[in-house]
């Protein structure tokens, strides 16, 4: 278990969540004194920024946008006096790629991943009814034993620069939501929700895990306040009579109550919203309440203009907008777990996830869109390193499987993207997180992970672990493009003929294919990066999908135009968008608008 509760900071009668965000001050730290130099007292000689944010896009020099290594941030707020006999604690969001986070000086946590919440616990180091200083060492260096892997190298003049192994920009920082959180010393710590169905009504399997002894109940109550179940004690059956069903688009959440209850009333009470639904895999099909769904949507990415990957409250509405405009029904989180609001709103939404871990970039290339097709091998599970690898591997499943377990939208974890499969040393470290992610998941949602061009029938040796095969395919992009489409549609049915021929019985899933498209440019007859090559493209791939009925769901890559590292291969960034990275069509969208929308209901068996 976690050594801290990863329960989103929501207030109640019993507990206090103040959003810490705003302008802090800022201070890079190149050459990683500032610990020794007592930084943590307060920082030297500061810049302001706003927090969240990712720094790089704020700043007009290169050596700031392109940094690597330690740098500080620091703010200072006052802890009510009143609050002194309670848990006190600093809950990050996120802190890219980690974090030693300091109060009054003195250390109170740190924390390995850029892309989950922790919470720093500050009870003894806190100064009550007077002003404190918080203050937060963040770096940002790539390794091949973290998540996300790449290297840092440091130049002859002594700067050091990060190589990701992974197509997207290394933004790093405090990129989401600072909460100061008060909770009862005896607390709700964690939940678990686990719906089966029984004809039209719900029993819901449930467990919580508090820091006493003393007793808990819970309560369910439908979204116009009426209780719709209790019970007492720690774990048990919530037995829910007619319950509406949370479906795809047409999403219902009942509120989940619980509280620890004392001799002198409530000693703490959490409430969070939650929708009833199951999620299998059965065949071919992916059944979302025993029914059929066919996945129409996105890989994605937390990126826009200015604020890099920092969580925007209006970047996702108006993405939300988008995805709903177009037909989709469905995302995946590529390549790491995104802000804890997004799967929120993605639950009020009637929205399918596919929840990826920040286990990308496991191919040791600078290039791995261009190399993966090329037959290239990495042996990456077969370094000195792999041990430790995969140790922070498994334990950023487990706070991702902690963090979203509840969350109905969650319907598929995956558990890497296109990393090295094609040596049998892959195997072991693939059981291992695949094993694992069932182990943490009550509900035993079904796992995948995102296979690379070179990772076929015949080489890989990894694809029976997963419940859903999914595959990033880029026939007439990467390989046989533009004049050479048809051969592209041939050696693309003559892979999938080859899957065909292992008899899986399992679902398929494209969760990448596409092409850079330069919004604007025109070509007839087409041409590759002209919007017309896009849609020529997307067709082609659209009429092999469809000649294989066990192709459950089409992720087009991406949604939008995002950013990554500069390099020949890439203009101003990634241009495979649908969407413009300022959120306006290409034709594409209008094309799939079409397409999504007109896909019979009955689709593969699908209703989605
Ligand atoms: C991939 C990667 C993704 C890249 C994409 C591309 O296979 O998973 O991160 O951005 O290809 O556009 O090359």
């Amino acid at each position: 278990m976690l050594e801290y509760s990863m329960l989103y900071p929501r207030e109640s009668v019993s507990r206090r969540a103040k959003r810490l965000d705003g302008i802090w001050k800022f201070q890079l730290d190149p050459a990683g004194k500032g610990k020794a130099a007592g930084w943590a007292n307060g920082l030297p000689s500061p810049d302001w920024i706003p927090v969240p944010s990712s720094f790089s896009d704020l700043y007009t020099d290169k050596q700031t946008r392109e940094y690597a290594g330690d740098f500080w941030y620091e703010t200072q707020f006052v802890i009510p006096a009143d609050w002194e006999g309670r848990e006190i604690g600093v809950r990050f969001g996120c802190a890219t790629h980690r974090a030693s986070v300091y109060l009054n000086g003195r250390i109170a946590a740190t924390h390995e991943g850029g892309f989950l919440p922790f919470c720093a616990r500050i009870t003894s180091l806190a100064r009550y009814g007077e002003e404190n200083r918080l203050a937060v060492c963040v770096n940002n260096e790539l390794s091949e034993t973290t998540l996300p892997c790449g290297r840092t190298v440091e130049l002859a003049g002594g700067r050091k620069i990060n190589k990701p192994y992974f197509d997207f920009f290394n933004y790093s920082g405090l990129q989401r939501p600072v909460y100061l959180t008060a909770l009862p010393r005896e607390s709700i710590f964690d939940f678990t929700l686990c719906p089966r169905l029984e004809g039209t009504d719900a029993e819901v399997d449930y467990e919580i895990v508090t820091t006493g002894e003393h007793p808990v109940e819970i309560e369910v109550r439908d979204a116009s306040g009426a209780l719709a179940a209790s019970a007492k004690g720690k774990r048990g059956t919530l037995h829910i009579p007619h319950a509406r069903l949370w479906r795809v688009r047409d999403a219902y959440l009942y509120q989940f109550t619980m509280r620890i209850a004392g001799e002198n009333g409530v000693i703490d009470e959490y409430s969070e919203p939650a929708g009833i639904r199951t999620v299998e895999v059965r065949g071919e099909d992916i059944l979302l309440n025993g029914e059929p769904v066919y996945l129409k949507g996105f890989g994605k990415h937390e990126d826009s203009d200015t604020v890099g990957r920092s969580f925007s409250p209006a970047v996702m509405k108006r993405d939300f907008e988008l995805m709903k405009w177009v037909g989709a029904n469905s995302f995946r989180t590529s390549h790491y777990p995104y802000s804890e609001e997004i799967l929120q709103a993605a639950d009020r939404e009637g929205f399918l996830v596919v929840d990826e871990v920040a286990a990308v970039g496991m191919f040791e290339s600078l290039m791995n869109f261009m190399e993966a097709s090329t037959g290239k091998q990495t042996a990456f599970f077969e370094k000195p390193t792999t041990a430790a690898l995969l140790e922070n591997h498994l334990r950023a499943l487990e706070e991702l499987i902690t963090r979203d377990k509840n969350h109905a939208s969650v319907i598929l974890w995956s558990l890497f993207n296109e990393p090295e499969t094609t040596h049998a040393a892959a195997a072991p470290y693939f059981e291992t997180v695949f094993r694992r992610a069932h182990e943490l998941d009550a509900q035993k949602r079904p796992r995948t992970f995102a296979l690379i061009m070179n990772s076929l029938p015949h080489t890989c040796q990894c694809y029976q672990f997963s419940d859903v095969v999914s595959l990033n395919r880029y026939y007439g992009w990467y390989v046989l493009g533009g004049n050479e489409i048809e051969e592209a549609e041939a050696a693309f049915r003559k892979e999938l003929d080859a899957w065909k021929e292992l008899g899986l019985r399992k679902p398929f899933l494209f969760t990448e294919y596409g092409t850079d498209t330069a919004p604007g440019i025109h070509k007839l007859p087409s041409a590759m990066w002209s919007e017309e090559y896009q849609l020529e493209y997307l067709k082609m791939n659209h009429r092999v999908f469809d000649s294989y009925p066990f192709v459950r769901g089409e992720q087009v890559w991406n949604f939008a135009d995002f950013m990554t590292s500069e390099g020949i291969l890439r203009m101003d960034g990634n241009k495979k968008g649908i969407f413009t990275r300022q959120r306006q069509p290409k034709a594409a969208a209008f094309y799939f608008k079409e397409r999504w929308e007109s896909l019979p209901s009955g689709f593969k068996g699908g209703n989605g």
